[in-house]
């Protein structure tokens, strides 16, 4: 048997997504997510002008040699958009695999670690009330977990979190369109004060503890915004408040700058969303810097690269907290959900659920059930892309705004 077919396919239910698709010779169905997002026709053009014609007549059970073949046998290594590449390679090929042997993926993984898997949700508002309204609601759904963002006096609309409109509870978070829906032709602009955000953060989560004590896990997202003497003290700052995590502190570029982080707090820090490899870890790792290991596994190399990723991280006693927002599409949210079930150094599951129209179109059989996620026993993956549902929705190019100081200053994400 062999790789008869790869296709690729990219579609908008309400955001971009790129998926893959190969089919063996005897018509085994392998999915694998390639979504970058505001990026995606990058990552489309490699799979489908470069890689695809690489892969047909290969034998789909020899995953680890096709990775190798494609990560060290490629002259230009690691990138976003290769990795994304390889990585839905690398899905699909899993999805086959545990397809043939007729069992969810987390089995061949080694089985199932733990019952469920614990994720946290994405509560903000424009001003506390807001925030406190939307945390609540998280809550009384049995979320243990929640990452918190919020406005800050005197800025605009922040990234991460939500204008508040009706209905409109995760209205930040893809690439963005034109105000009619129609493509966009530059990205919007926000501006961003560091120290008006310094000023104010340990106020709101204050207030959190005092709403809600002890318990509940709270989260947050720097979004790379501070310099490595800021964050040091931002963590220091913070630590009454017994964050879970501190997510991308500083740029992601600079591993030596969690240094300076760790040598003045005890905040957990988490990183690695933007990150595609494991060397992007290496000083990370093995020095300690971090906590948890926040690649996602559509941008990281697929499943064989992220469970090796954290296998080392485990041997430092480090955690994941693999990257789940919608710009991974649900088969590459399936892929975290079985590896996250069968690892033991499993951390916590980011999941902000997809739209009702994105789950006409990507069929899923993961379960939510108060605040824990399953991946569910339908055999490999345990999500099927409905192609005739998917042809209605064309790419509509998006994207993620662009950030300045008051002065206009452009400034990091
Ligand atoms: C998170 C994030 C995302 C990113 C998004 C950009 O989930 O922690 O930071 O919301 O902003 O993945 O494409
Ligand atoms: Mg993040």
């Amino acid at each position: 048997m062999a790789i008869r077919n790869v296709d690729v396919n990219v579609t908008s239910p309400g955001r971009n997504f790129v998926t893959l698709k190969i089919v063996t010779t005897d018509g085994i169905v392998g999915w694998g997510d390639a979504t970058l997002n505001g990026r995606e026709l990058s990552v489309a053009s490699y799979l489908a002008d470069h890689l695809a014609s690489m892969l047909i007549g290969r034998d789909e059970d020899r995953i680890e040699d096709t990775w190798q073949y494609l990560y060290r046998g490629a002259y230009w290594r690691r990138g976003p958009v290769t990795m994304a590449a390889i990585a839905a390679v690398d899905m699909a090929l899993w999805d086959i695999k545990a397809k043939k042997a007729g069992m969810p993926l987390y089995q061949l993984l080694g089985g199932a670690s733990r019952e469920a898997v614990r994720v946290y949700a994405h509560a903000s508002g424009t001003d506390y009330a807001a925030l406190r309204d939307a945390i609540r609601g998280y809550v009384e759904q049995g979320y243990t977990a929640v990452r918190v963002q919020t406005g800050v006096p005197g800025l605009g609309q922040i990234y991460g979190v939500s204008s508040g409109a009706p209905g409109a509870r995760y209205d930040y978070e893809p690439a963005h369109r034109a105000a009619d829906g129609s493509a966009a032709t530059a990205p919007t602009e926000e501006v961003w004060d560091t120290r008006a955000y310094l000023t104010h953060m340990p106020t709101v989560f204050e207030r959190i503890r005092e709403d809600f004590g002890t318990g509940l896990r709270i989260l947050h997202d720097g979004h790379h915004r501070m310099t490595p003497i800021e964050a040091a003290r931002f963590a220091k700052q913070v630590e009454p408040y017994d964050l879970f995590w501190l997510e991308d502190c500083t740029p992601g570029e600079d591993q030596s700058a969690l240094r300076l982080v760790r040598e003045h707090s005890t905040t957990p820090l988490a990183i690695g969303e933007v990150f595609n490899s494991v060397y992007d870890y290496q000083t990370l790792i093995t020095e300690r810097l971090i906590d948890y290991v926040r690649s996602a596994v559509t941008h990281t190399g697929g499943i064989t690269a992220m469970k090796k990723l954290l296998d080392f991280a485990a041997i430092y006693g480090i955690r994941s907290g693999i990257h789940g927002p919608t710009d991974v599409s649900p088969v590459g949210m399936a892929a975290a959900l079985h590896l996250d079930l069968a690892i033991h150094n499993f951390g916590i599951q980011e999941y902000m659920p997809h739209n009702d129209t994105t789950l006409e179109v990507f069929r899923t059989s993961f379960t939510f059930d108060r605040g824990f996620l399953h991946p569910g026993d339908a055999p490999g993956l345990g999500v099927e892309l409905d192609e005739d549902a998917a042809a209605a929705f064309g790419h509509t190019k998006a994207y993620l705004p662009v950030n300045r100081l008051q002065d206009g200053t452009v400034h990091d994400w």
